[in-house]
């Protein structure tokens, strides 16, 4: 009997990781959606499973697991049979931990630019200020990415792996805040990724995301 396997998600957040891997892997979760705005992810049932309110949430092999980079590890490490892991002591072991940690790096700074583009509920609350130093800053974490994707296809020279999962679907959210023309390299990878028909399937799955109104939020007047 197949164990039923249940991901906590919101359309257009850190879910779309865990979810996309799971496609990769041949895998057909249930998906639990939630809606930021209306506060769903304060509801006492959903910080029962995950303690800070955030998504994603998998539930999988009896465990409830948080935090998308540890879920992505651990579907790595339970199912090495997809090989979208260097095992410890394999090449690019080092390069894997890396991108996977460093789309995190990204995708806190993406956060910090929803939360004062996006989610303030009035706009006079901006701080131009600190929406200039996280572009800049995001803007530069992206510098690492394009060196690398100019000689390779993905973040790793083996082929795809769970660090493109984490990586990828970040640089989405990143290219409404940074002009991504600025890095050849990376967009030709985003639209490889992007590409790939788990990607695709993951993004029918969520639906549209609820948040970005524009394509573009560009810093606005101090
Ligand atoms: N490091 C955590 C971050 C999780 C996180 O912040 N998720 C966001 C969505 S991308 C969230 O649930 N935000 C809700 C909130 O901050 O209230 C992870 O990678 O899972």
């Amino acid at each position: 009997m197949t164990e039923k396997i249940r991901l906590h998600s919101v359309a257009g957040s850190r879910s779309f990781r865990v979810l996309w891997l799971l496609y990769e892997m041949g895998l057909s979760p249930e998906l639990l959606s939630y809606d930021i705005a209306k506060g769903d992810l304060r509801d006492p049932e959903f910080l029962a499973l995950s303690p800070a309110g955030r998504v994603p949430v998998l539930e999988i092999d009896g465990l409830v697991l948080f935090e998308s980079g540890a879920i992505v590890e651990y579907l790595c490490e339970t199912r090495p049979e997809h090989g979208f892991a260097p095992a410890p002591g394999e090449e690019e072991r080092a390069q894997f931990l890396t991108w996977l940690h460093y789309a995190e790096t990204i995708g806190t700074l993406v956060q910090n630019l929803n939360l004062q583009q996006v989610f303030l509920p009035d706009p006079a609350m901006r701080s131009p200020t600190v929406i200039g130093i996280e572009v800049k800053r995001l803007a530069i974490s992206l510098k690492p990415l394009e060196r690398v994707l100019v000689n390779q296809e993905f973040l790793l020279r083996r082929g795809f792996s769970a660090a493109d999962a984490m990586m990828g679907f970040t640089l989405e959210s990143a290219g409404h805040y940074v002009h991504l023309e600025k890095f050849p390299a990376l967009m030709a990878y985003k639209a490889r990724i992007e590409a790939r028909p788990a990607y695709q399937r993951a993004l029918e799955a969520e639906g549209l995301q609820q948040f970005y109104d524009r394509d573009f939020y560009e810093v606005p007047q101090a």
